[in-house]
Order: C-alpha cells, then sequence, then structure tokens
C-alpha cells in the first residue's frame, strides 16, 4: 500500500488529487513496479473515468486506492489485498 501511495503522492504533487494526464503518469509509474501493460491499455484513458467513482474530473487518494486495488488485486501481492 506504501507504493500506491507513494506514487499517487509523487503524481499528484501533495495536492491530493490527480487529472486525467497525472493519472496516466500514475500508470506509467505503477509499470514500473510491476504493474504491467497497465498504461498500454487502450483501456487507459477509460480507467480514469473507472477510478472516479464520483465523476468529478479528479481521482482523488480514495478513488486510486480502491481503483488499483480492484484492479491490480490478483496481479499484485504487494497491494496487500
Ligand atoms: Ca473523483
Amino acid at each position: 500500500m506504501y507504493k500506491l501511495y507513494h506514487v499517487f503522492n509523487e503524481v499528484s504533487e501533495g495536492k491530493g488529487g490527480i487529472d486525467n494526464r497525472q493519472f496516466q503518469e500514475a500508470l506509467k509509474r505503477l509499470e514500473e513496479y510491476g504493474l504491467q501493460r497497465f498504461s498500454s491499455l487502450p483501456l487507459g484513458h477509460r480507467l480514469f473515468a473507472l477510478f472516479d467513482k464520483n465523476n468529478d474530473g479528479v481521482v482523488d487518494l480514495k478513488e486510486f486506492m480502491l481503483g488499483t486495488r480492484s484492479f491490480a488485486c490478483e496481479r499484485l501481492d504487494w497491494i496487500g489485498c
């Protein structure tokens, strides 16, 4: 979980929310941690909409954590599902 938090924090520059562009950047960084083919999927931009549960155009930390867990849970043990 720490890595997720770390990636989110880096990409959001400590602001607590990321837009679509920052979200793509976050996916790229997660790839470096083993979340392969996440950002290269055509799903990339649709993922943002899926993560953004309240549709405010921003993925906040909670949405990021929940979204990442539901998508990556089975692939990554370090997420700690
Ligand atoms: Ca949101």
